[in-house]
């Protein structure tokens, strides 16, 4: 075997991948290496996003990657994971960024949408010429959507809009919106909102300590006209927006394993060159046995998502998979990435190292897209048949 492997391909996982997804996989890494690892301490701490590079991440068809037609080049669902992986390595608000335009912006547009929205929408959003944003969440309801008070009437062949959403990544630069809302009748229904519309505002969230590299916004509404024809008429209930984050879950399951693999790589190299105690500090028993856990969770998960996406392929996955996929990579992910903060001594708090940055986000992505907890109900409720969310 060779020696000092780093997370490149432990377990063979390559022998399992196709010609096209290893090529996908390696352009987006190179891409990620070569143009966004140079820029992102700078946007990470003045808290922006690195919106000049977006042109760049449209010709890398990372928008929508696994949509077929409208633009999209219908990669299949491993070959969009591997994506996720690859751009999170580089950040989670850089894979946040992709996943939202993608999975909760353009899927449901796909899903839900008449012929005459998607001809519209998904060439735009597949080349970033629209940015596209979702909300569902509000102030006073996170983990319980189904409790959402922003609302929508009926006005002849118009709807009108008010409430609030809170916490909506890309919210200040999306040209549109998925909202999310509930009518008369207590139904809840998706709209594609133009955010120039009279009574739309986004206002700016500051001071995040996580995913600083990433917008996030509230949406405010206040009678906010939507036209008939800009509600997604292929779905009606909570089940709309649930969809999609299932496909923003999987996503994820596979992004969480990039920064994982990001801060144990980093980890590696720093054990193997810091010296302490005459001895480099990865020659110490207690470092190697850190380093083998971090691996063998990154290898565990690498096979679960991606026996997730051949599920999905194949059609024959169910969310609360999804759940814990997500719930699971995502939490051994922040646990690599503290030990990997901690292996780093001193240096682990600077951003001289990537890992207290992934520490950070991914304190986040613990939180957003169903937080742990949650994801913990959604798998009881499988095993038993009972939800206990109330
Ligand atoms: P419940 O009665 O369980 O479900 C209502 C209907 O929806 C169906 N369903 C799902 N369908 C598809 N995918 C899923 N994941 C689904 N989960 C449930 C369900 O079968 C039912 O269908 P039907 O036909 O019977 O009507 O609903 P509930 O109100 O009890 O809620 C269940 C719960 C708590 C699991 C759900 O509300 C939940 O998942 N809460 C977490 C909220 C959340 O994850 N928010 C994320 C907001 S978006 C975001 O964070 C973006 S971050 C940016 C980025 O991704 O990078
Ligand atoms: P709460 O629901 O208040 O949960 C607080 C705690 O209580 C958690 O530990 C939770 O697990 C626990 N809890 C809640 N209910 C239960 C229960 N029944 N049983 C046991 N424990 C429970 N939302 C969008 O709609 N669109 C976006 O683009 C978006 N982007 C985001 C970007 C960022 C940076 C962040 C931080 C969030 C984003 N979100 C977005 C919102 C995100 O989805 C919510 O934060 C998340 O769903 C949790 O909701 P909450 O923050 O209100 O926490």
């Amino acid at each position: 075997m060779k020696k000092g492997v780093n997370t490149a391909d432990f377990f063979g996982i390559d022998h399992l991948l196709t010609e096209e997804e290893l090529m996908v996989r390696d352009s987006v890494k190179n891409w990620v290496s070569k143009r966004f690892l140079p820029v992102i301490n700078q946007h990470n701490r003045d808290a922006t996003f690195p919106m000049n590079l977006v042109p760049e991440l449209a010709e890398l068809n990372v928008f929508g990657a696994n949509i077929d037609g409208y633009g999209c080049p219908g990669l299949n669902n491993v070959a969009y994971g591997l994506i996720m992986q690859e751009l999170e390595r580089g950040d989670s608000g850089l894979r946040s960024f992709v996943s939202v335009q993608g999975a909760l912006v353009m899927y449901p547009i796909l899903a839900y949408g008449s012929e005459e929205q998607k001809n519209e929408f998904l060439p735009k959003l597949a080349t970033a010429e629209m940015i596209g944003c979702f909300g569902l969440t509000e102030p006073d309801h996170g983990s319980d959507p189904g409790s959402m008070k922003t609302n929508a009437k009926r006005d002849g062949d118009n709807w009108i809009l008010n409430g609030a959403k809170m916490w909506i990544t890309n919210g200040s630069i999306a040209q549109i919106a998925i909202v999310w809302a509930r009518d008369e009748e207590g139904v809840v229904r998706g709209f594609i909102v133009d955010t120039d519309s009279k009574g739309f505002s986004a206002p700016e969230m500051k001071g995040k300590y996580s995913l600083r590299a990433s917008v996030t916004s509230e949406l405010v509404l206040d009678d906010v006209v939507v036209p008939d024809s800009r509600r997604l008429p292929n779905v009606e209930g909570l089940k709309g927006p649930l969809g999609c984050l299932t496909q923003a879950r999987y996503g994820i399951s596979w992004g969480a394993l990039g920064a994982a693999m990001a801060c144990y790589d980093a980890t590696v190299d720093y054990t193997k060159s810091r010296i302490q105690f005459d001895r480099p500090l990865a020659s110490f028993q207690l470092v190697q046995g850190k380093l083998a856990d971090m691996l063998t969770e990154i290898v565990k998960g690498q096979l679960m998502s991606l026996h997730l996406g051949r599920m999905k392929d194949d059609g024959t996955y169910n969310f609360a998979q999804v759940s814990m996929a997500k719930m699971n990579n995502v939490a051994i992910a922040l646990d690599i990435a503290r030990q990997a903060r901690d292996m780093h001594g001193a240096n682990g708090i600077t951003d001289e190292y990537p890992v207290i940055r992934h520490m950070l986000n991914l304190e986040t992505v613990k939180t957003y897209e169903g937080t742990h907890d949650i994801h913990r109900l959604i798998i009881g409720q499988a095993i038993t048949g009972i939800p206990a969310f109330a």
